[in-house]
């Protein structure tokens, strides 16, 4: 029987992580297609996910983390998968978590997000990204009226009409949080969230370290004004 389900990982230098996060998926996941965005990592993320029997799209030079996971989105949109799920490969994600937002998907849902902020026990984060998380949050409930906890989630489900919204040539791909959810209000989507316990990573980088925070906190201002006052996505591109 085909497989409704795709699990995407947005990827950059995850050999060491991908073993034990594609071993995990496919215990928890074992009828979903697992498809891996390697970012043109320069260590074997290409060649541990072939050897965990994930799909590998190996991108000719770097994107970034946004068009990784818009990669893996269109996959997933043109070859008709009904929900795309998508996984950070640091191993920060339960893959249990991705049940209740499946079924959120199945119950109408065209956005389910996981969300640290409303389970108990989770990760969060130092001060400096809970601020940040409450400040996108309190943005985007204050411009457009939507309530979310943890806009800046990589853990997602998307159904057909997210997918769609996510593979738009005009859609943020720098990283797609609160700006791509107050898109996705615009675009009038059911956007829900669901628990999800996250853990520390075990990477010593991560892509919001250093002056990443800072320029993360720009860009993402700069793109939530044009997601609020931009034309709709909805309409023809
Ligand atoms: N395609 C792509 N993926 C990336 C890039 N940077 C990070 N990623 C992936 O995106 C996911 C999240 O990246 P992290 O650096 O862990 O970001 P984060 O989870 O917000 O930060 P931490 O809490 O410090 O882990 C991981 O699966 C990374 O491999 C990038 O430049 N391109
Ligand atoms: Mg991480």
């Amino acid at each position: 029987m085909r497989s409704e389900l795709l699990i995407t990982l947005p990827a950059l230098n995850e050999a060491n992580n991908l073993s034990e996060v594609l071993g995990a998926l496919r215990v928890s996941w074992p009828e979903a297609v697992l498809l891996v965005v390697d970012d043109a990592s320069t260590d074997a993320t290409a060649a541990v996910a072939r050897s965990h029997g994930a799909l590998v799209a190996t991108l000719p030079f770097r994107l970034g983390y946004g068009g990784g996971v818009q990669a893996g989105i269109k996959y997933g949109l043109r070859h008709g998968f009904p929900i795309v799920v998508t996984f950070d490969a640091d191993g920060q994600h339960d893959p249990l978590d991705i049940g209740p937002l499946v079924e959120a998907v199945r119950g109408g849902a065209d956005l389910a997000i996981g969300s640290r902020v409303l389970a108990s026990e989770s990760y969060r984060g130092g001060f400096a990204r809970q601020w940040g998380r409450s400040l996108f949050a309190g943005l985007a409930r204050g411009l457009t009226g939507l309530r979310i906890t943890d806009p800046t989630s990589g853990l997602k489900a998307l159904g057909p009409r997210g997918q769609a919204l996510f593979a738009l040539s005009r859609f943020p791909d720098r990283y797609p949080d609160a700006d791509a959810l107050v898109l996705a209000r615009r675009a009038r989507l059911t956007i829900t969230e669901r628990p999800a316990r996250m853990r520390p990573s075990r990477n010593r980088r991560s892509m919001h370290g250093g002056l990443g925070a800072v320029a993360y906190v720009f860009n993402m201002l700069f793109s939530l004004f044009v997601a609020t006052t931009g034309r709709d996505l909805h309409r023809k591109e």
